[in-house]
């Protein structure tokens, strides 16, 4: 059994990658919510909708989000009303793209939860109507809402606590970040304690530290759980040479005091994680990271073709399994 700490983009090709080299049984990715919203009164799971779109290959590859082939005439339509909606209604939003086909996937989430369904039945069904066999599991059937507060800046939003779809859509991730919260993760019960304490296998994907695995991380038992089996934990940074490939996890590590590197990566991972994945081009700083108390395996981690992905998947599961045998 492989567990696999999941954000967006970087989790889903990873898992790609993972599903065509291992049994898609056998995998259970455990997914971030605290990217969730509520919008035209629909209920959108960003996260879990870009792993089970990209491992279906209904992703659209360009953007990492959505069905690719998309129509957008619902939005085109909800521009008739901006004219008309009274101010402070929150009606009509257009700065958050749906598309026509992805709409059934959130009429669908929205209308079974109504129904009393929780998350994780709803994202079961969601992944059967995809034809997934893999394991797609939310991190809490409770809300939990990052909440970004903006340092002052010459933006309207300077200085406001605002939403992590608003941060990252609506101003595009270019106001600086000063905290983020994740409010409800106080109380949230992590859904998949037991697939941690029983996995052979747990990766932490290359995704957003902060705000795609730091939501998983401040549930609780799951730093403990995670440091109890820190052997069989591997992360892989999703920084390399300094930046991220997509999204604002390199300019978040500085606003929020971090370094913007892998080495800083290994800082936030290295008490629950024995192994971080690097790339190549990050070999010259393996000493500094096996300084923070981690080992280290050098590859190539840009997931530009399905080859690659699939060599990463590969070299991350036989490097924790080895290590088993060799004990
Ligand atoms: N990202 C954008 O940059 N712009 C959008 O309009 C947008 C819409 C959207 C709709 C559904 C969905 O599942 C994801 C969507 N995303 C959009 C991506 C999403 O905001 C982020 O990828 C994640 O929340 C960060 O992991």
């Amino acid at each position: 059994m492989i567990s696999v700490l999941a954000g967006g983009v970087g989790a889903a090709r990873f898992l790609s990658g993972l599903t065509r080299v291992v049994d898609p049984q056998s995998v259970t990715a455990i997914v971030n919510t605290a990217d969730d919203t509520i919008l035209h009164g629909l209920n959108i799971s960003p996260d879990i909708d870009t792993v089970t779109y990209t491992l279906s290959n209904a992703i659209d590859t360009e953007r990492g989000w959505g069905l690719r082939d998309e129509t957008w005439r619902a939005m085109k339509s909800l521009a008739r009303f901006e004219t008309v909606r009274p101010i402070g209604s929150l009606a009509a939003p257009t700065w958050f793209n749906l598309g026509d086909a992805d709409l059934a996937t959130h009429f669908y989430r929205t209308v079974r939860l109504q129904e009393g369904a929780t998350l994780t039945q709803v994202t079961d069904e969601i992944r059967r109507a995809f034809n997934l066999q893999v394991r797609i599991i939310p991190m809490s059937d409770e809300i939990v809402s990052t909440e970004v507060t903006v340092a002052n800046c010459d933006s309207v939003v300077s200085g406001k606590t605002i939403s992590f779809q608003e941060y990252f859509v609506r101003y595009q991730h270019s106001v600086p970040v000063q905290s983020v919260h994740f409010r409800g993760a106080d109380t949230a019960i992590f859904s998949a304690l037991d697939e941690l304490r029983t996995s052979d296998v747990i990766v932490i994907a290359p995704s957003n530290p902060i705000v795609s695995i730091g939501p998983l991380r401040a549930l609780a038992g799951v730093d403990n759980v995670l440091a109890a089996r820190r052997d069989s934990v591997i992360a892989i940074s999703p920084i390399i040479a300094g930046a991220a490939l997509k999204g604002p996890a390199d300019r978040m590590l500085v606003e929020l005091g971090h370094e913007a590197s892998v080495v800083g990566v290994a800082r936030l991972y290295s008490p629950i994680c024995a192994t971080l994945v690097i790339d190549n081009a990050d070999q010259d700083r393996v000493a500094e990271i096996e300084a923070t108390g981690m080992r280290c395996i050098v590859t190539n981690t840009v997931m530009s073709d399905p080859t690659i992905a699939n060599n990463l998947a590969r070299v991350t599961i036989e490097s924790v399994m080895s290590r088993k045998e060799q004990r």
